[in-house]
């Protein structure tokens, strides 16, 4: 009685508190590895030799760069299996392992990678018989052992990843069901395993009929003690132990209020993980779509028997007394598919953003009011409240570039239409929207109502394009509407035919103006199991869900882009939002956090999530600002709009039984706060703009843990409360309600920081307490490093576009800087087809500030000029500044600030797009 008591006591302080409890989901919707019969047999395989044997007199070279070699499973001597090593370009390696004669053939992952990897020659040494070594590109390296399977992977001669060191591999290769009449007669008693042939969860039942099929491996990073990635999870950004805890699974799934700090699925999957250390960053990519859990364990390595033979590659030498070198131990274990990994071997930071993004594609640029300021909310509720918040943001003087219509807007649920009570003349809504360059998007979900006279379903049924149960009729589930259906877009006919719903003919009431939103794409099925698809309904080639779910969402996302692309026949870049992704999302759509909750640790999370999304190939992506269930009190908001200022999609978003949040229901004081902090995304849009033109060049994702600029920092190998924007801008997220100082570690030997309000200078490798209040949240510039802005406020960034610019110069120890600037139309592919893009290089060297033209092909009509140069950590007072551009000459006026070492110049007045260079004496 008395703990009953307690309980509800606890539940009304908290009530009071306007905090909710902090086990939010339900976790029994959700299978744990123990219920997950696969994961529950692959975590307990642990023999003390690998059964596995490569036949090495078996080794074909296919072509230059690929070679085949067969694989046994000692214990099952009839299974064999095929193992192709590919030398790829880029100090890649990728490694396929399949059943040579399966009695089902195994799925292979489509759609992820940009095309087939390019392969370059390998020169190879046999090593008595018992090892192959194989050399390629500039620094690479593989060994493979064959008695035991063993593969080892080395970058500029260290030993940086191994395979199978643990003995772990396990393929379970497809099999007759025991007791059939085809049985092949192998005397297996795992075949008789609980799970192998069916398996129930809660009221479902998985009919299994084709048996085991899951692979298990451990990779094994060696000398690091660090690993990152493997999005999506609520966790944090360097990978725990999962010694205590279930494994991180990768299930693409709703998980309705979801806990933080925890490694159950979330809404996307991407199965790689980047390991760093002060020597290299390396990376494991497996391409596999099926369900999967990865176990990450740091422990030691002992240097002994073969290891003691390759000490001399240790980047850290073994202790004499030890003999132990740390490492990051991981297992990863999917359900089915193949073995199919890419080794990235860097072995810095941009090699690997750049290798995988070679494999996977890179953030194409998105149009640039796709990266200013979005407004949402479940749901504007019809064309006046539309109205009413576009004016909202007029009478406030808040710039605002897109707003958002979730579904409420629909004919009850029914996508591509409209609720024509609220939204008589959806059309004209979107043109008065669009007057100040504005966008409207909305949401388009994957579920399709049941009912004859939708014609989006009436078509559908029609041609048979539904997915399939395992009977063949087709599934029906509930959502949002209702009784409803889903389209199988593995098949190219209903990707082609989804795409076309968006065309202007058939989206009625849509114009080039609105772009679209994908939610519930996992897909999330509220009567499925675990929220989601049965894993026995059939996709098109007869592929079961378990073979391809992960990739639903992405299927869903990438049909969408197609449509908006031929929209306009391929001139207007598309901009797409998806709940749901797979590597290669990346290619057409931005993603968010999904269903976050309006506290302090949702908005401190964000951050890791964000950096694991972004090492991972996800640079475009955000988390709903403000937090989507229960309401936010000011505090809480103005510092989400602070933070989310500096991440790089940046949406305030709420559910609909949310207080109303729009910025200046807060207070006046509130509302200027809000205001500024939205303000300084647009002021800093150039330097956005040009990271995302180089994210799309290099891979380069524009949000970055410190380690991706300071490889060497110890120090920094954690770092998750902090992040960068590019090279130039250290920032510092509020996430505690009364904070007035943080301590800041500043990265970098020599490296100079200036407070970008204060201007006040700290030196790289020091920690510093650093005062805050409601103003702004610290952030800093790097000294060295040039930053484009635009300073003046418009309503919109299109608005902006040919504004003037100013150049923030922060000067390095030895007085040098440089920066860089892209422009173009911002919404077009001109910048591609037709080269119509700037992209200038600035450096300020020996007093002189030099613009010169990176890209000499480019060119792009715009008169922005410079209007303003702030030089930071200049030290004294100049005598005259000159500006030479061609054969004008101008003395600007200065103006210097001894205190705080800022160097002025007024009106420098060149165009953005010539050369000059500016003199000072
Ligand atoms: O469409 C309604 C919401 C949406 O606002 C949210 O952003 C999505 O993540 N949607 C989920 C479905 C309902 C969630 C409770």
């Amino acid at each position: 009685m008395s703990r009953f008591f307690h309980l509800l006591n606890l539940i009304f302080i908290l009530y009071i508190l306007n905090i909710p409890p902090s086990e939010n989901v339900d976790r029994n919707n959700f299978k744990t590895c123990e219920q997950s019969a696969f994961c529950r047999r692959q975590r307990k395989y642990k023999p003390d030799i690998s059964p596995y044997e490569v036949d090495l007199r078996s080794m074909k070279t296919i072509q230059s760069g690929h070679l085949q070699f067969i694989l046994h499973n000692t214990l099952k001597s009839p299974i064999k299996f095929q193992l192709d090593i590919f030398t790829l370009e880029h100090n890649s390696l990728r490694v396929k392992i399949n059943e040579r004669n399966p009695i089902r053939k195994r799925y292979e992952v489509e759609h992820a990678l940009v095309g087939e990897p390019k392969l370059v020659d390998v020169k190879l040494t046999n090593l008595d018989g018992k090892q192959v070594e194989g050399s390629f590109g500039k620094s690479a390296k593989f060994l493979l052992n064959a008695k035991p399977f063993r593969l080892d992977l080395f970058t500029n001669g260290i030993f940086v990843m191994s395979v199978n060191s643990k003995n772990m591999f396990n393929f379970e290769h497809y099999r007759t069901k025991p007791g059939t009449n085809e049985s092949t007669g192998e005397n297996n008693t795992e075949d008789n395993e609980d799970g192998m042939w069916e398996e129930t969860f809660k009221t479902h039942q998985d009919s299994k009929p084709y048996g085991p099929s899951s692979i298990g491996v451990d990779v094994n990073f060696l000398n690091f003690e660090n690993v990152y990635g493997i999005p999506e999870h609520a966790d944090a950004f360097s990978l725990r132990s999962t010694h205590d805890t279930d494994p991180y699974r990768l299930f693409n799934l709703d998980i309705f209020e979801y806990d933080i700090q925890n490694p159950m699925a979330l809404y996307g999957s991407v199965p790689y993980m980047l390991a760093h250390n002060e020597h290299a960053t390396v990376g494991f990519f497996w391409l596999n779509a099926a369900e999967g859990w990865i176990d990450v364990n740091n422990d030691k390595l002992t240097v002994q028997g073969f290891f003691s033979t390759i000490a001399s590659f240790f980047s850290t030498k073994p202790t004499a007394d030890k003999n132990e070198v740390p490492q990051v131990s991981t297992h990863w274990m999917f359900e089915s598919g193949i073995f199919d990994g890419f080794f990235f071997l860097g072995p810095t930071p941009r090699d690997i953003f750049k290798q995988y993004s070679v494999i996977t594609g890179s953030v194409p640029l998105p149009p640039l009011w796709a990266i200013a300021y979005h407004q949402c909310r479940w749901n504007y509720n019809d064309e006046d409240d539309v109205r009413s918040v576009l004016n909202g943001f007029e009478k406030n003087v808040i710039p605002l570039d897109v707003i958002w219509l979730d579904i409420e807007h629909t004919h009850g649920k029914r996508y591509f239409t409209w609720d024509t009570q609220k939204f008589p003349n959806p059309e004209k809504l979107q043109d008065d929207i669009a007057r100040y360059g504005r966008k409207l998007v909305t949401i388009s979900d994957p579920h399709i109502k049941k009912d004859d006279a939708y014609q989006v379903y009436a078509d559908a049924k029609a041609l048979g394009y539904f997915v399939k149960t395992k009977d063949g009729a087709d599934y029906e589930g509930s959502c949002w509407p209702g009784a409803s259906m889903w389209l199988d877009y593995f098949n190219p006919d209903i990707f082609q035919w989804y795409s076309q719903r968006y065309s202007l003919e058939n989206y009625k009431g849509s114009t080039g103006n609105l772009f679209i939103w994908n939610d519930m794409n996992e897909p999330s099925v509220f009567n499925g199991p675990e929220v989601t698809f049965p894993k026995d309904i059939i996709h098109y080639g007869g592929w079961e869900d378990r073979d391809v779910h992960n990739l639903y969402g992405m299927l869903q996302h990438m049909s969408t882009f197609q449509g908006l692309f031929n929209r306009s026949n391929g001139h207007i870049r598309p901009f797409i939002l998806t709940r749901s992704f797979f590597a290669g999302s990346q290619r057409t759509a931005a993603v968010w956090t999904g269903d976050n909750a309006a506290q302090w640790s949702y908005l401190k999370i964000a951050t890791p999530m964000l950096l694991s999304l972004s090492v991972t190939g996800f640079g475009f992506s955000g988390a709903d600002v403000g937090g989507f269930f229960s309401n936010p009190d000011a505090k809480l908001l103005v510092r989400w709009y602070q933070a989310a200022a500096f991440q790089p999609f940046y949406r305030e978003h709420a559910h609909i039984d949310t207080a109303r949040r729009e910025p200046w229901l807060f207070g006046p004081d509130n509302t200027r706060l809000i205001r500024k902090a939205i303000e300084q995304r647009y002021n800093y849009l150039p330097y956005w703009y040009t990271l995302f033109y180089k994210q799309e060049k290099q891979g380069i994702p524009p949000m970055l843990p410190l380690w991706a600029n300071f490889p060497k920092d110890k120090n920094v190998f954690k770092t998750e409360d902090l992040f960068m924007v590019g090279n130039g801008l250290l920032v510092c997220p509020i996430t505690e309600a009364d904070t007035n100082q943080v301590s800041i570690y500043f990265p970098g030997e020599n490296t100079i920081w200036y407070d970008t309000r204060t201007l006040i200078q700290y030196n790289g490798s020091e920690t510093v307490l650093i005062n805050v209040d409601m103003e702004s949240i610290p952030v800093f510039q790097q000294g060295g490093v040039i930053i484009p802005k635009r300073l003046r406020r418009r309503r919109s960034s299109m608005l902006a576009l040919h504004d003037p610019i100013t150049l923030v110069v922060a000067l390095d120890r030895n007085h040098e800087a440089k920066g860089e600037l892209y422009m173009d139309d911002g919404y077009t592919y001109d910048y591609k087809h037709k080269r119509q893009m700037i992209y200038r290089r600035f450096i300020f060297r020996n007093n002189e500030l030099h613009s010169k033209t990176l890209d000499f092909t480019g060119k792009f009509e715009t008169d922005a000029w410079i209007e303003r140069i702030l030089i930071f950590g200049y030290p004294k007072n100049p005598k005259k500044v000159i500006i030479n551009s061609g054969d004008k000459q101008a003395i600007p006026l200065h103006h210097y600030h001894a205190e705080s070492q800022m160097l002025t110049i007024r009106r420098p007045g060149p165009l953005v797009a010539s050369d000059w260079t500016l003199t000072i004496t």
